[in-house]
């Protein structure tokens, strides 16, 4: 069946515009949608093979045991729709099952999805696959216009949504709601509130993965960006915090130090932190009471060690 990679190349132009920004705001910080270049991409999937990091494995076992019954509440669709879709695994249960006649992937690391949606459209060649390398978060509605008609999921799956402020949260859900139409369908999983404790060693896996993950934001914006940041003077810094229901995630400085982005100097105090991520933790009715707000009524939802998956129409 036909491949279509399509290139939407806003993301990149944003890199030194949104740094920059980040750098010289009062409390620093970089959105977490530049951890994945190809080492960031890399340095997650071993994030997701860590015994602490249960988040993955979790939703995977969750979707294989369930799928009959997910199927059963979703019914038929002709397209299914997958915003940050990263290495495609997640989707291949549900087109097994449901049989769509296109699936649309975005990713704003366009290399990565265009590898694996070249490999899913050889594997189910019944299935059109559109993958479009994007920021989605800028452009989903730009996608609209490579989607056929008929019968829409939007499925966005690995507590993405809990990368999101909950404000941000609400508006993306609104927009998952216009792609998907009326008739439309989302199929969303995120991660549970469950002991602080397991939540703080999957952020702080023995073996340094995240660690790595989070320094590697400092790799790329020394390559791309001709930053010199000196990455033995910057600490990976993670904890939960109860009271906000989320993960943070930091990169705390080491020394008093100066450092420059682009010729830019940006100047750090010893213990100053870069804020690279929030990791937002929900519960089912609270994931139920944002979704409402976006005028998606809850349709299924499974639920499996500390792990949630909700279908909404
Ligand atoms: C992609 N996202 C859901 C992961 C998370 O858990 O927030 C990214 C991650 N950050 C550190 N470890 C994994």
């Amino acid at each position: 069946m036909p491949f279509h990679f399509l290139d939407f190349p806003s993301a990149r132009d944003d890199l030194l515009v949104d740094v920059l920004a980040g750098l010289t705001a009062r409390t620093k910080s970089i959105p977490p949608k530049y951890f994945y270049d190809e080492a960031g991409c890399r340095l997650f999937e071993a994030i997701c093979r860590q015994p602490e990091y249960a988040l993955c494995r979790t939703e995977q076992a969750l979707m294989a045991s369930r799928l009959g019954d997910i199927a059963a509440a979703i019914g038929e669709v002709d397209c299914i729709i997958e915003p940050g879709a990263g290495d495609c695994r997640k989707v291949r249960g549900l087109l097994d099952v449901l049989k769509p006649a296109q699936l649309a992937i975005m990713d704003i690391a366009g290399n990565t999805l265009s590898t694996a949606g070249r490999k899913l459209a050889d594997d189910y060649p019944a299935v059109a696959v559109t993958a479009i390398g994007m920021d989605f978060i800028h452009d989903l509605e730009a996608a609209a216009s490579h989607l056929s008609s008929g019968r829409r999921l939007v499925y966005y799956p690995g507590s993405s949504i809990g990368n999101f402020s909950p404000a941000d949260v609400a508006g993306l859900l609104e927009r998952f709601r216009k792609l998907a139409g009326n008739d439309g369908l989302l199929l969303i999983g995120f991660d549970l509130k469950k002991d602080p404790e397991l939540l703080h060693r999957a952020y702080n896996d023995a073996a340094g993965f995240t660690a790595a993950f989070n320094l590697n934001l400092l790799v790329r914006l020394n390559r791309e960006l001709g930053a010199d940041f000196d990455l033995s003077r910057f600490r990976h810094y993670a904890f939960y915090h109860p009271a906000e229901g989320r993960i943070e995630m930091h990169l705390v400085s080491l020394a008093d130090q100066l450092v420059h982005v682009s010729g830019q100097g940006v100047h750090f105090d010893l213990g100053e932190t870069l804020h690279t991520e929030n990791s937002y933790k929900f519960s089912c009715d609270e994931f139920r009471l944002i979704a409402k707000t976006a005028d998606w009524s809850l349709r299924g939802e499974w639920e499996k060690d500390g792990f949630a998956v909700q279908l909404y129409g």
